[in-house]
C-alpha cells in the first residue's frame, strides 16, 4: 500500500464528486490499512509519491500472484512513472521483474484472479497487446487467462464492476450479470444505486466493501460472509475503489 501524497487531488478523475480532502483521505487510508491487517495479512508500506498524484492506487502498476510478480505499463501516460518505485519495492522480494513492454497498455485494475485463471478486461486503459503479454507470462506460471470485452460498459476498469468472492461466486454490476465471461459462476448482483460497491475484495475469511451500501452488505451477510466496511469517500472522488489501494498476495 502507499498513502496518497499532498498532490492527491491533482490525479485523474471522471467522478464529478468534487475535490478530495487530503486529511480525510489519509485517515481513511489508515483505517483501510487496519482493516486489511485485521484480515491476517502483513502490510508493506511504500512512501507517498509526490510526483504522481494517482500513485496510491498501487493495484494498477503490478500484477502480483503467489507464483510471481510482473510490472505493468499503465494505460494513462501520467501514471507510467509510478512503475519505477513499485519495481524497487517488489524487487526486494523478486529480484528479476518482468514488465509489460511498450506500446502495450495494461492496468492492474483490469486483472481479476479467479483461482488459477485470470480475467483481463479490455478497457480504455488495457489493450489486446497488454492482455496478450500478460497472458503469455501467466501461461509460463501455469495459469490460464481470458479477456473480458467491456464494449459499451462505462467503467474505468474491469474490477470497477465486478469482484471474485471465492467459492465460485462473483459480485457483478447489472451490465455484467449476463456477460458470457461470468456465466459459469454464481453471481451476486450489485444494484445500480450501489454500483460502487462492486469493487470489493475478499481477503482470507473477510470481504471488505465500501461503507454506505446496505443492500449489498446484507446480501453478502446472508451468504455467510464476514463483511467489513471501510469509508472510501475520498478515493471514490478520484475514481478509486477498495481493490485499488493494495496489491494482495
Ligand atoms: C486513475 O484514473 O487512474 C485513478 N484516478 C484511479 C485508479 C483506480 N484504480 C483501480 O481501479 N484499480
Amino acid at each position: 500500500m502507499r498513502p496518497p501524497s499532498a498532490r492527491f487531488a491533482q490525479g485523474l478523475t471522471t467522478a464529478g464528486l468534487g475535490s478530495p480532502d487530503l486529511e480525510l483521505a489519509l485517515v481513511q487510508h489508515e483505517r483501510y490499512r487496519a482493516a486489511v491487517e485485521a484480515c491476517g495479512v502483513e502490510v508493506l508500506y511504500l512512501e507517498p509519491d509526490q510526483d504522481h498524484p494517482d500513485a496510491c492506487f498501487v493495484e494498477d502498476v503490478a500484477i502480483v500472484t503467489e507464483r510471481g510478480f510482473i510490472l505493468t505499463r499503465p494505460g494513462a501516460p501520467s501514471r507510467r512513472g509510478e512503475v519505477a518505485s513499485m519495481a524497487k519495492a517488489l524487487s526486494r522480494i523478486q529480484p528479476e521483474l518482468p514488465v509489460i513492454e511498450a506500446p502495450a497498455r495494461l492496468d492492474g485494475g483490469d486483472v481479476c484472479q479467479v483461482e488459477d485463471h485470470f480475467w483481463i478486461g479490455l478497457s480504455a486503459r488495457t489493450d489486446q497487446e497488454g492482455a496478450r503479454q500478460l497472458g503469455a507470462w501467466l501461461e509460463q506460471l501455469g495459469y490460464t487467462w481470458s479477456t473480458v470485452a467491456m464494449n459499451g460498459i462505462a467503467l474505468l476498469h474491469l474490477k470497477a464492476g465486478m469482484a471474485y468472492l471465492g467459492e465460485g461466486r462473483v459480485a457483478v454490476i447489472d451490465e455484467f450479470h449476463d456477460h458470457a465471461a461470468f456465466r459459469n459462476y454464481e453471481r451476486v448482483r450489485v444494484s445500480r444505486d450501489e454500483r460502487y460497491a462492486a469493487n470489493c475484495v475478499r481477503i482470507n475469511d473477510r470481504v471488505l466493501i465500501p461503507s454506505g451500501h446496505p443492500k449489498f452488505e446484507a446480501n453478502l451477510r446472508i451468504l455467510g460472509y464476514d463483511v467489513v466496511t471501510v469509508d472510501m469517500s475520498e478515493y471514490e472522488k478520484m475514481d478509486g475503489g477498495i481493490s485499488c489501494l493494495s496489491l494482495r498476495w
